[in-house]
C-alpha cells in the first residue's frame, strides 16, 4: 500500500507512534511518506521506502498567524495524488484529521477517494480537544474519518463520553522495538559508573516535562527515597516543567543527584542501565514510556489513571499509585529497589509482557487490517 502518515515531529508518543509504525510498515513492504514541519524525530536514519515530505510555512504579509493547517492540507493533497496514496492516517486529532477531511475533499473532486485513518493518542481527547473552542472542530474531524483507533480502551471510552459519538473506534496499543529497547545484561558498564559511581540505585524518568507529566512528583518520591538509600535520578527529556524541577531538586536537597539529561536520541541505553522507571501523570492514555522502560527489563511505578492500567500490572511488573501520591511511590520504589530477587522478577515480567503483548509483531497487523477493512469500503 502506499500510506501517507501525518504527525507532530517532536518528543512526544503521536510522534513516536507514527514514525516507529512507518518504519515497520516500510519493512513490511509498504510505501510510507510522512508528512509534517520537521523531521520526526525517530525517523532520522535512511529507509529506502519512507519519503520525508516538509510542510513549509505560509509567508504572506497579509497573514498574521500563518494558515498551518491550510498549508498542511495543501501538502497532503499534492503528496496523496503524485505518489497516488490509498490511505492517509494522521496522528493526533487536531489538526491533522480535519486537514485530511479537507484535502480528502479536494482530492475526491479529482475523482480519487483518499481514505483518512485518525489515530487517538491521548491529549487531542482530554485535553486540547475537549477544550470549549477546539470541541467542535476535534469532533468533526473525528467523525469525517474513515476509521478511528484509539490506542486503549481507556482513551476509546473517553471519546465517546467527551465527544458522544456513535462512530466505531478500534483499540490498537502501542507498540515497542524490543531488539532496540532491551535489557543490558553487563551492569558493571562504563555508562552506569559514571551515572552510579558508588554502586547506588538508579530510579529513570522519561517525558516531554509538560504539566500533566506532574513532574514535582517524580523530585518528591525521590526525595523521600534518596533518605532512605543511596539512589540516584536521571531525568531524560526537556519541556516547560524542567526549570521547576530543578527548583524542587534544590529546595529539597537531593541537585547533587538529580542529573538532568535533556532530549536524548538514544534513550533505550539510558533505560537499560537504570534499575526503575516512575510516571506520576495526572493524565495518561498509555504511556507509551513506561512501555519503553518494560521492554528494557525494568519494573515502573506510576499513576493509577487513564490506560496505564493496561500496560502495567499492580504487583507483577510495577506498581499504581493515586495521583499526587507520591509518598506510596517512594515506598514502593524502596520495596523493590532494597530487594534484589523482586527487582528481578519484577523487571523480567516487565520485559516478557512487552514482548509478547506489545510487540510490533502482534501491533503492526492490526493497523494494517484497519487499512483493509477501509480500503474494502467498510
Ligand atoms: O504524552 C504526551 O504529552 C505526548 C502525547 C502525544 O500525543 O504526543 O502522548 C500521548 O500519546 C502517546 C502515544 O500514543 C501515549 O503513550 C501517551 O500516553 C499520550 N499522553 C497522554 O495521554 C498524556
Amino acid at each position: 500500500m502506499r500510506i501517507g502518515i501525518a504527525c507532530y515531529p517532536t518528543f512526544g508518543g503521536s510522534g513516536v507512534v507514527a514514525s516507529e509504525l512507518g518504519i515497520e510498515l516500510a519493512k513490511r513492504g509498504h510505501q510510507i511518506h510522512v508528512i509534517s514541519y520537521d523531521l520526526p524525530i525517530r525517523l532520522e536514519s535512511f529507509s529506502e521506502r519512507i519519503f520525508f515530505h516538509e510542510i513549509g510555512a505560509a509567508n504572506y504579509p497579509l497573514f498574521k498567524y500563518p494558515p498551518f493547517t491550510l498549508s498542511a492540507a495543501c501538502r497532503m493533497i499534492d503528496i496523496a495524488e503524485v505518489y497516488k496514496l490509498d490511505i492517509l492516517h494522521v496522528h493526533y486529532a487536531l489538526p491533522w484529521a480535519v486537514c485530511a477531511h479537507l484535502a480528502k475533499e479536494v482530492v475526491l473532486e479529482n475523482g480519487r477517494d483518499l481514505k483518512i485513518v485518525t489515530t487517538l493518542h491521548g491529549t487531542d481527547i482530554t485535553l486540547v480537544g475537549s477544550e470549549p473552542s477546539f470541541y467542535a472542530m476535534t469532533r468533526f474531524g473525528i467523525r469525517r474519518s474513515d476509521a478511528v483507533t484509539a490506542v486503549s480502551s481507556y482513551l476509546k471510552q473517553a471519546t465517546y463520553d467527551t465527544f458522544k459519538i456513535d462512530s466505531p473506534i478500534d483499540v490498537i496499543h502501542n507498540f515497542v522495538d524490543y531488539e532496540r529497547f532491551k535489557p543490558q545484561t553487563d551492569h558493571g558498564s562504563c555508562s552506569r559508573m559514571c551515572f552510579a559511581p558508588k554502586g547506588e540505585k538508579l530510579l529513570v524518568h522519561v517525558s516531554n516535562f509538560r504539566a500533566v507529566k506532574n513532574i514535582p512528583d517524580v523530585v518528591r518520591a525521590f526525595a523521600l527515597l534518596h533518605q532512605k538509600i543511596p539512589v540516584r535520578l536521571l531525568m531524560v527529556g526537556e519541556g516547560p516543567e524542567t526549570p521547576g524541577a530543578r527548583a524542587l531538586a534544590k529546595e529539597l536537597g537531593v541537585e547533587h543527584d538529580t542529573v538532568f539529561l535533556g532530549n536524548q536520541q538514544a534513550v533505550e541505553n539510558i533505560l537499560a542501565m537504570s534499575d526503575l522507571f516512575i510516571l506520576p501523570s495526572a493524565h495518561e492514555s498509555f504511556g507509551l514510556s513506561a512501555l519503553e522502560a518494560m521492554s528494557c527489563g525494568l519494573p515502573v511505578l506510576a499513576t493509577e489513571i487513564g490506560g496505564l492500567a493496561e500496560v502495567v500490572t499492580h504487583g507483577v511488573d510495577g506498581y499504581l499509585c493515586r495521583v499526587g501520591d507520591y509518598a506510596c511511590m517512594a515506598e514502593r520504589a524502596l520495596g523493590l529497589l532494597s530487594d534484589p530477587e523482586k527487582l528481578k522478577a519484577f523487571g523480567a515480567a516487565a520485559r516478557k509482557k512487552a514482548v509478547e503483548r506489545f510487540s510490533p509483531e502482534k501491533i503492526v497487523p492490526l493497523y494494517e487490517a484497519v487499512y483493509e477493512r477501509v480500503l474494502r469500503g467498510k
